[in-house]
Order: C-alpha cells, then structure tokens, then sequence
C-alpha cells in the first residue's frame, strides 16, 4: 500500500546530570569540588534520502528516539554526548506538530537536512560551582530534559504538471502516453489510488514530471471521497492540466466538468486557480457529432479560452499529444520550476532552562542549611533590612521550592535557617 502520511513520535535525548564529587589526592585534606559535566543529549535529525519515494517505512517503527547524554564524572570527567539520530526521509516530507497541524519544516528544496528537537544540554558539575563563600558545593545541575513531540509526516508528490479531472477520464492513459510510467489504465472508477510520476522528455534537457492523480469528484474538498487526500498533491505542481472525456462517453458534459474542478480546487485552496492550467480535451477519438451538430471542442473553447487554452487529443491514438507535450513545456518555461517549499508556522519551545541547584541540610536538630548559587546571588541582591525585600526573598524561597525542601526535611515553627552567614527563625 502506498502510504503518504505517517504519524511518529520523536524524542531527543535528555543531557547528562553533573557530578559531584571533590579531589581527594594524597597530602590535600580538602581538595577542591572536581565534578565534572554531563554530555549532551542526542538531536533528532531529519535528512532527505534520495533513495526514498514513500512514507512507507514509518508505519514499521513508530517511535524514534536519540540517546541520552552520559553524567559527568569524577575529576572533571565530561559525560560523553548522546548520539544523534537521523531519520530519512524522501524530499517533500512535510513535518507537522500533530497537535496543532503546524507546519514545522518542509524537507524540500534546499532544505535537506535539519536539527527537528535539540537533546538536552548536559548538567555541569559542581567544579563550577565553588565560590569565594562556597568552597565546598554539594550540588550539580542536572542535565536538561529531551523532548518529545508527535509529528505528522506528509508526502508532497513533486511534479510539474498535475493531471486532475473526474474519474475514468483518461488520466493514466495520457501519463503512459507521454513518459515512461506504468499506471494502471481500466474502465471503472477510481482505478488510479495513488499518485504516479512519469518524465515526459521531449529532448535534452527539456524534460518534466508528470503527476497523474487519482479522480476527484464533487465535494473533493469536503472531504468526499478519496479526492481530499489528493489535493494537496496538486499544491506543488507548477502546471494543472484538465483532463476531460470530450466525447462524453458517460454522458458527463466536458464544459461542466472542468467547472466543477476548478470549483473543488478553489474551495481547497484559492491559489490553487492562480498556477497557470490549461484543458486536454480526450477521447477524440470518439466524439460522435449529435444532432446539433454542437462540437465539445468548440464548446470548451467557447467557455475557457483564452484563460484556459483548449488542447484536443486522444490518449489512445496519440492525436493532439505532441502539441500538448509542447505547450506544457513552454508554460513550465514562464514558471518558476523550483517546487513550492512550505515556511515553518511554528517553533519547537523547549522548557526554560533547569533551576539552578541548591542542598538543604539539617545541620543540628533545630538548625537547616540552604546553600546554592542562585541563593546566594539572591541574598546579595535583596535588601533583607527592609519589609518589601524581606518578601521579595520569602517569595523566591517559596517559589523556587525551597520552603517546601524544608518542610519536607522536617523544620518546624521556631527552628533556624542558616543561609550563607544569614540567620532567619522559620515561621509559616
Ligand atoms: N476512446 C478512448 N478511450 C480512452 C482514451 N483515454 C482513455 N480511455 C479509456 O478510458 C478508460 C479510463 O482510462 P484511465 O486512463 O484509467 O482513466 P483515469 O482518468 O486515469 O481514471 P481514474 O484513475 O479512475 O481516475 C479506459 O478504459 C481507457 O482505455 C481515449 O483517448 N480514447
Ligand atoms: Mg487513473
């Protein structure tokens, strides 16, 4: 089965906490905090592979993770980095945030490989953490967290002519015609299911991609039918060309039909009228003349030229198919051929930065220790004299956590709390 949309988790690796730990070497009685830092998470990487045509392997695996960043270790031993993993994927791989439906990259055009989800920084240990007040610090920061994120990955069919018309039509027919694909061709609709790509070459260097679609019907854009599905393949085609059964060999009216496309097109997506388009007119072969002696060509050119110039031809005997071949090439010249790559709606946020670490310790039965660099650098900004700087810090113990660190160490009503040389009584 041909898949063009798949649905993964991706996750980067989480970086690695830093070490504690302190020099001990013969003759040094207090040797210096040592502990080193903790290696990077791994990214999650998404890189085109040219050898890819389909989504198919990401029914397989759902779940693509990068490696951890290690810890750091003693004597300022860096953790090594988690390794990065890089996921393949065929140009035009749209990812989007599942969540939202945001386009987050586009893997086209010059956008061949890119970081999706950072790992984690490491933590660093606590040899960066001793000051003039802390010689000793017991504390490290602890690696960043990865991130996780659902995606959708979607497959934009890269082609610069698209073939759209109702079903039965003679899309596939033509396409076989003109290049070297094989799409199935049968009397019943709905016989093409996928998108099918063929190169239409007319001489050196003067060649193109041909996308045949499955059938549209009315309600396309609703959703009716598989068309929905579909029409966004016709987003990145530069040219449309209308197929339709100017013979009418089911009855359907040609003037109508393309009509009735362009007004599917249209309710999908209004740009999609702007690219320029013009209409094959099949199965001439058959066109009987009625009693009227009414001409389906006439009729068509009646209505749409010169917006939309008519072409007349038969898929079958191969009439008219040189004169289209030509006048596609001729329009792909006007254009600019470099497929429509999609601008990035929105960023990955990754959680703010890791509080800076602090210990609390029951240094004595009524006495509690605080220590931690942002602590520290706190107590030298507040001015704990006054009534409002005196809040301003309660706040920053309370919101950092710290009173709660407290708590749950066992301080009650009355007991001290010793924070670089400062001394508070705890009160709730
Ligand atoms: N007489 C005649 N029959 C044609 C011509 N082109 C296609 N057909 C016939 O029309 C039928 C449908 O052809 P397809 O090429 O499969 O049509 P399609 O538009 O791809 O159909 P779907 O994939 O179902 O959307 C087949 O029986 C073809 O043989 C033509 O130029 N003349
Ligand atoms: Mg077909």
């Amino acid at each position: 089965m041909f898949t063009d949309s798949a649905k993964i988790v991706i996750q980067s690796g989480k970086g690695g906490d830093g070490h504690v730990s302190f020099r001990r070497e013969l003759f040094v009685p207090a040797g210096g905090p040592d502990g080193g830092d903790g290696g990077k998470g791994g990214d999650i990487i998404f890189e085109v592979y040219d050898g890819l045509n389909t989504l198919a392997d990401f029914r397989h695996i759902r779940k693509y993770a990068a490696q951890n960043g290690e810890p750091g270790g003693k004597r300022r031993c860096h953790g090594s980095n988690g390794a990065d993993l890089v996921i393949r994927v065929p140009e035009g791989t749209v990812i989007r945030d599942d969540e939202s439906g945001k386009i987050i990259a586009d893997m086209s055009g010059e956008n061949r490989r890119m970081v999706l989800l950072r790992g984690g920084r490491g933590g660093i240990g606590n040899m960066h953490f001793a000051t003039s007040t802390m010689q000793a610090p017991n504390y490290a920061k602890p690696g960043q967290p990865g991130k996780s994120l659902c995606v959708r990955l979607e497959l934009k069919v890269i082609a610069d002519v698209g073939l759209v018309g109702f079903p039965n039509v003679g899309k596939s027919t033509l396409l076989s015609r003109v290049s070297n694909a094989k799409p199935e061709i049968a009397n019943y609709h709905f016989t093409t299911l996928k998108p099918h790509l063929g190169v239409v070459e007319l001489g050196i260097g003067e060649s193109f991609v041909m996308a045949d679609l499955p059938g549209l019907i009315e309600g396309a854009s609703e959703g009716v039918g598989l068309g929905y599905h579909f029409l966004k393949h016709v987003e990145r085609t530069k040219v449309l060309v209308h197929v339709v059964d100017a013979a009418s060999v089911e009855g359907r009216d040609p003037v109508e039909d393309v009509k009735k496309i362009r007004e599917e097109l249209g309710k999908y997506e209004k740009s999609l009228l702007l690219k320029p388009q013009l209409i094959a007119a099949n199965k001439i072969d058959s066109i009987i003349p009625n009693e009227e002696g009414e001409d389906p060509i006439a009729r068509l050119r009646a209505a749409f030229s010169p917006e939309l110039p008519v072409y007349p031809i038969s898929g079958v005997t191969g009439a008219g198919i040189r004169e289209l071949e030509y006048a596609l090439l001729n329009l792909l010249k006007q254009t600019d051929r470099k497929p429509t790559v999609f601008e990035p709606e929105m960023e990955i946020s990754y959680t703010s930065d890791q509080e800076l670490p602090y210990t609390v310790v029951r240094e004595k039965e009524h006495l509690f220790v605080v220590e931690g660099p942002r602590v520290e650098k706190m107590l030298g900004y507040t001015n704990l004299e006054s009534e409002k700087g005196f809040d301003f810090f309660q706040k920053f113990l309370r919101e950092q956590g710290i009173l709660k660190k407290l708590e749950q160490a066992g301080i009650q009503e009355g007991d001290t709390v010793r924070m670089y040389g400062h001394e508070f009584d705890y009160y709730k």
